[in-house]
């Protein structure tokens, strides 16, 4: 696709050095960052609702590091407005400066803390983000306690040493936070200038872009503040293998704060029963008989979950310590052959859809009520499968994947790597340290069945074969029991990755992009789609996207684009081809998109991408129902259930 400008702005060119400075962290930040839960040794506090904000406006845009607005309340170093965590801050105003706004914003919240959290040596007290876009700095009472590259994945901070010093003061978080992308960052952009005196204002520049969606800004994700003991449980690792009657529950506990400790394990069903114990840090767990985990649509009891409680004693300082956390077991297998993918070795066919985390005035920022329409959508349209394009989504919503037994394939945020330099050792760097972040957030969870390393990488230039070979195979080691994928566009005919992935997973416009209006093209080049890649690769393929914009309400007959009856047509089109291949090695078909969504403002876009099959508020157009019949018949097809399950029966658990 074009690139895509999006936001315009004022600042001299210092003003984005600062971050330029800033960035370039490799690592993965250390610690387990187990999802923080309350259990019966940690509580924890929600941060969520109203924080003190302020963009900075600055020529330079670093107003608030020269004057330091992190030592003082931030009402005092200048005007604040009320801005709501979560949410993107970009449509919260009436403000267009501050929708396209490029550089740091500033967030304030105080907190009063209870006493039994500070005044026991014992206590650790962490301050934890969901997800803040795009970089963040952290002080909390005027000290820097964390920094963080990366909009879509967690990080913290133990905090204890600075509350624990000055008990009954309210703690003052304060957040800068910065959206600029560049060209190594993920996903990556560039800044441009606009020099031409007589067109533009002194020192004006754009944020460009190369994805099609809207780069929101803010606190996306939940911040909490919860406590562990001193000597804590950091991190649980879970894989599990199973046949019809045994399971095993392969497991791994890491506690920090001490070498001198004792765990029990006990694994419980959801009756509560315990079916394994252990006493080791690491081990297997033999389940008899076990309920798997399965897919919605494929048993009628989908996304069952075991409970794995794992409990901590410790000796520190004459003190006995206890620390209880209980992560969620799915027990399932997942393989692929060249011409399938199995869950539980039975062929698994993804149909389903393309997301993205978005939304009328909240944006990105995490939304219950959203969240729960959605599941109920994807319940009632009979999706058995998302993708999360294009970036990891928040953990809420993949806590109820693994519930619900949606399968998903989970999708770093490296979209719109087109430019060579983007390819550098430092983009690889920072890949690879996304993949680290982003595994270690989701490796236990039953839902996620493959990773997506990329979407639409120009995979044709010539470092692609390198960059893919290293990330694909970084990942591979740092999970060796999930397939690897990337996505791949179909325009590419050469793409030098290939060789690496698991499944193809591959996205195609016919009659949409090429060949605008001439439905008739699509099953000659669908076909010839997928017997080129077969053929080239034998491997199992997904159709990870295909759609078109229809605004609702538009209708004519015969079909024109963007009409409602077009969307519906190509569909049919694609469905046709796809009926034929998938008896062969065609393993799933993914719509794109679930729901229209905000881009940058552009002569092909109208408020948006329009592809969605339901609208921004989650109204069904046209294609949703035809969308609907289809998955339904797929899933009476294939299930393992007794066959005509009616979507009224299952699609409310
Ligand atoms: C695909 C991209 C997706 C876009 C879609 C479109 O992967 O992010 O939104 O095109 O143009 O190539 O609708």
């Amino acid at each position: 696709m074009a690139a895509r400008a999006s936001g315009g702005g004022m600042a001299g060119p210092g003003c984005l050095l600062l971050l330029l400075l800033a960035l370039g962290r490799a690592a993965a930040p250390p610690g387990g960052m187990l999802y923080p839960r309350d259990t019966p040794s940690r509580e924890r506090k929600e941060l969520g609702g109203l924080w003190s904000f302020r963009a900075d406006f600055s020529p330079g845009r670093d107003a608030g590091f020269v004057q330091r607005w992190y030592r003082q309340p931030l009402r005092e170093t200048g005007p604040v407005i009320d801005m709501p965590v979560p949410a993107s801050f970009n449509d919260i105003t009436q403000d267009p400066s501050l929708e396209n706004y490029i550089g740091w914003v500033w967030y304030e919240k105080e907190v009063l803390l209870p006493l039994r959290w500070l005044q026991d040596d014992h206590t650790r007290v962490v301050l934890r983000f969901g997800s803040a876009h795009y970089y963040s700095i952290v002080w909390v009472n005027g000290v820097q306690v964390v920094e963080h590259e990366g909009g879509h994945l967690p990080f913290e901070a133990d905090i204890s040493s600075i509350v624990q010093g000055s008990p009954g003061i309210p703690c003052r978080i304060t957040v800068a936070l910065n959206n600029t992308l560049t060209p190594h960052t993920l996903p990556p952009g560039s800044i441009q200038y606009m020099s031409d005196k007589a067109r533009y204002p002194k020192n004006y520049f754009v944020q460009n872009i190369r994805f099609d969606f809207f780069n929101y800004a803010g606190i996306h994700r939940p911040v909490v503040l919860y406590t562990t003991p001193s000597v804590y449980i950091d991190d649980i690792t879970v894989t599990t293998t199973s046949s019809e009657s045994v399971a095993l529950v392969q497991y791994e506990v890491s506690v920090v704060g001490s070498s001198f400790y004792s765990l029990s394990l006990s694994l419980r069903d959801q009756e509560g029963k315990v079916v394994a114990t252990s006493d080791e840090p690491a081990g297997e767990l033999k389940v008899l008989n076990p309920n798997l985990w399965w897919p919605y649509l494929m048993h009628e009891s989908p996304g069952y979950l075991y409970s794995l409680e794992v409990k901590l004693q410790a000796q520190a300082a004459g003190a006995l310590l206890e620390d209880v956390y209980t992560l969620p077991v799915g027990i399932r297998t997942v393989h692929v052959t060249s011409t399938r993918f199995l869950i539980n070795g039975k062929p698994f066919y993804f149909h389903g859809v393309n997301k993205h985390e978005d939304a009328d005035i909240r944006g990105k920022g995490l939304d219950w009520p959203l969240i729960a329409k959605d599941f109920n959508l994807l319940r009632w349209l009979g999706a058995n499968s998302f993708r999360t394009s294009h970036y990891p989504y928040a953990e809420e919503i993949m806590d109820l994947c693994d519930a619900y037994g949606i399968v998903v394939i989970d999708e770093s945020p490296a979209v719109g790597i087109k430019l060579p330099e983007s390819f550098g050792n430092k983009s690889l760097q920072h890949h690879l340290a996304v993949m680290e972040e982003l595994i270690r957030r989701d490796k236990n969870r039953p839902s996620v069945v493959m990773w997506s390393v990329a979407n639409e990488p120009a995979s044709q230039l010539p470092p692609a074969a390198f960059y893919f070979k290293t990330v694909i195979a970084h990942t591979k080691a740092l999970d060796p029991s999930r397939p690897v994928t990337y996505v791949t566009d179909a325009n590419y005919a050469l793409d030098l990755g290939a060789p690496y992935v698991d499944v193809i997973c591959v996205n195609s416009y016919f009659s949409w992009y090429h060949d605008s209006g001439h439905l008739e093209v699509i099953p000659l080049q669908l076909t010839a789609q997928f017997e080129n890649w077969y053929k080239a690769y034998q491997k199992p393929i997904i159709q990870s996207e295909y759609g078109a914009d229809s605004v609702p309400g538009l209708h004519s007959d015969p079909p024109q684009m963007f009409t409602e009856e077009y969307q519906k047509a190509l569909l049919g089109e694609y469905h046709s081809v796809f009926d034929k291949k998938r008896k062969d090695y065609v393993i799933g078909e993914l719509i794109w998109n679930f729901a229209d969504f905000m881009t940058s403002q552009g002569t092909t876009r109208v408020l948006g991408n329009k592809k969605g099959i339901f609208t921004r508020q989650r109204q069904p157009k046209a294609a949703a129902f035809v969308l609907r019949e289809r998955y339904w018949k797929i899933a009476n097809e294939s299930s393992c259930l007794p066959p005509v399950i009616t979507s009224h029966a299952l699609f409310l658990k």
